[in-house]
């Protein structure tokens, strides 16, 4: 016999995980103590929510679920962002928070909320681990998170629970985990139909999306690129595809140019969507247009397009790629990926614009520039909510799967810092870089200290503007006066440096692109403070 949170630790443990990122309280201290001995890292970071935005993609790298763990009441009531997140955005992540034993009195109310009412909307699985469900609950909760469409599990267990004697031996209890949606479709049936509409199409546009496994990725870059065929991708699937390649047509979901964006997908004749799940779209084309959806999992909401049956990708894929291409297609998009890359191009390199405050500022497009030119493609890059990611969403060129990080289902501000130090977590020896907006940096700052504490190595590069862009421009859209956007500056080098991590401000890009190269050669954490004027985003969207 040993205790519940003991249980709990080992099975955790066994399931592979090796980290749990959270926050205590009193209440989770005997769990914390258990997952120490079980080997399980406690990765203690400033907020709960940035706990579990970092667990999640920390997770997500890995192919198992992110673990956040926090205290009862407001601990586990910080859990509401990132377990949004992990809803909408597809991201595995198990919460565990405490909870006011079932045998206090009703008259307890003290940090008592619903927590599992609460919670139970945006997760896949919701329980109490006790003495008699640990066996059961522990490993149904991890399986639901990787259950696809990946999502959240949200689980409580109560510092008296926690102390219960309990079997280390699962006996009778495990019931295994619950049954993937079945795929009921044809993949060979499939990709003959898919043939031979592709032969008859003129501008065909495949478009992928988060419901594609990235370890499906080489088979579906072989596929684009062996028939050359053009090729969009949602942001929260850059680099499953090489956006340097001829055939890229770019990014849809939201980002800038979203113009010509949604000119490509509506002048295509036949539109794949090829995993594409509407989470990611803030339009209403995606019910409009006839998509050809190929998909294999259901949407974040569980649910299908009607008709739609779910096929096996790698199946149909392997199909596919046993046969020549149905027809050659001469660059149908060439006029949008032109106007897309003219977008970018604004002033110089190097010419510094003047903003209202007379102060010099470095054009959006040229950090995006200068980054990638020096950093590799390995590089994993995170952005946070705003103009600047609608920037690096749609301009940054990803090269490999998984290496481009974003909130685009919830889009939630606080996204940014806490997934670069998960990835950076998950791969310690990948460069990664974080950009993201001075108004989502003022949420999360402090984590700068968990980065170096805790070993994870990112640059960040905080884009000024002294207020919340992607709202003021918004604002001036809809002809309204401008109040509520505009926030006097808090000095994101001091900021960085009161974490104990070096900072630097610039508006030359060689300078940043060279302080960039350099911070992540030497592995150190560097913050890059970059000015910019928010109407040049005026121009790239
Ligand atoms: C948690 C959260 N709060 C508010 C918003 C609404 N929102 C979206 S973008 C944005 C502005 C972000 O400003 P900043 O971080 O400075 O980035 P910028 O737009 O300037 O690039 C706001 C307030 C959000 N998406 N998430």
């Amino acid at each position: 016999m040993t205790s519940t949170a003991a249980v709990t630790a080992r099975l955790l443990a066994d399931a592979g995980v090796d980290r749990v990122f959270g926050l205590p309280g009193g209440e989770v201290l005997v769990l914390i103590d258990e997952l120490r001995r079980a080997g399980i890292d406690f990765v203690l970071m400033r907020h709960e929510a940035n706990a579990g935005l970092a667990a999640a993609v920390y997770g997500k790298l890995r192919g198992q679920p992110g673990v956040v763990l926090t205290t009862l009441g407001p601990g586990a009531a910080n859990l509401m962002l990132p377990l949004s997140n992990a809803y909408l955005d597809q991201e595995p992540l198990l919460a565990i928070s405490a909870q006011i034993p079932d045998e206090y009195p009703a008259e307890h109310t003290h940090q008592l909320l619903p927590l599992h009412d609460v919670y139970r909307p945006i997760t896949k699985f919701v329980a109490k681990i006790t003495a008699d469900t640990v066996h059961d609950v522990v490993p149904r909760a991890l399986a639901a998170c990787m259950d696809r469409p990946l999502g959240a599990a949200y689980l409580t267990l109560s510092a008296r629970a926690a102390l219960e004697p309990a079997d280390l031996d699962a006996g009778d209890a495990s019931r295994g985990v619950r049954a993937s949606a079945t795929r009921d479709g044809h993949p060979r049936e499939r990709a003959a139909e898919l043939r031979g509409l592709l032969a008859d199409a003129k501008r065909p546009l495949v478009v992928i999306g988060l419901g594609v496994d990235p370890r499906n990725a080489a088979r579906v870059r072989r596929w684009v690129e062996e028939w050359d065929l053009p090729v969009a991708v949602t942001p929260k699937v850059k680099g499953i595809v090489d956006e340097t390649a001829a055939n890229f047509v770019g990014v849809v979901g939201g980002m800038a140019a979203d113009d010509l964006m949604c000119e490509a997908v509506a002048s295509a004749d036949v539109l794949i969507g090829l995993g594409l799940d509407p989470v990611e779209i803030d339009r209403t084309w995606h019910v409009d247009l006839p998509i050809d959806w190929i998909l294999e999992a259901p949407h974040v909401d569980g649910r299908l397009p009607a008709g739609v049956a779910l096929i096996d990708h790698a199946q149909m894929l392997d199909t596919l790629l046993k046969q020549p291409p149905p027809a050659k297609w001469k660059a149908p998009f060439a006029h949008v990926q032109r106007q897309r890359r003219d977008r970018l191009a604004g002033p110089s390199r190097g010419a510094a614009t003047e903003r209202g405050t007379g102060s010099p500022t470095m054009w959006p497009g040229d950090i995006v520039r200068a980054l990638a030119g020096v950093l590799p493609p390995q590089t994993i890059v995170t952005t946070d909510v705003g103009s600047h990611k609608y920037l690096f969403g749609q301009f940054w060129p990803s090269r490999v799967p998984q290496t481009f990080w974003m909130s685009n289902g919830l889009s939630g501000m606080g996204y940014g810092l806490s997934a670069a130090i998960g990835a950076s977590l998950a791969r310690r020896a990948t460069p990664v870089l974080a950009a993201v907006g001075d108004g989502g940096f003022s949420m999360n700052a402090q984590e700068l200290e968990t980065a170096e504490r805790v070993g994870a190595r990112l640059v960040t590069v905080v884009l000024e503007d002294g207020s919340y862009s992607l709202i003021k421009l918004s604002q001036e859209g809809k002809k309204l006066d401008r109040y509520g956007v505009d926030f006097s500056p808090i000095d994101t080098v001091k900021m960085a440096e009161a974490c104990g991590v070096a900072g630097l401000r610039t508006t030359n890009p060689d300078e940043l692109a060279a302080a960039c190269r350099r911070a992540l050669e030497q592995r150190r954490n560097l913050v890059i403070a970059v000015p910019v004027d928010y109407a040049d985003y005026r121009r790239i969207f």
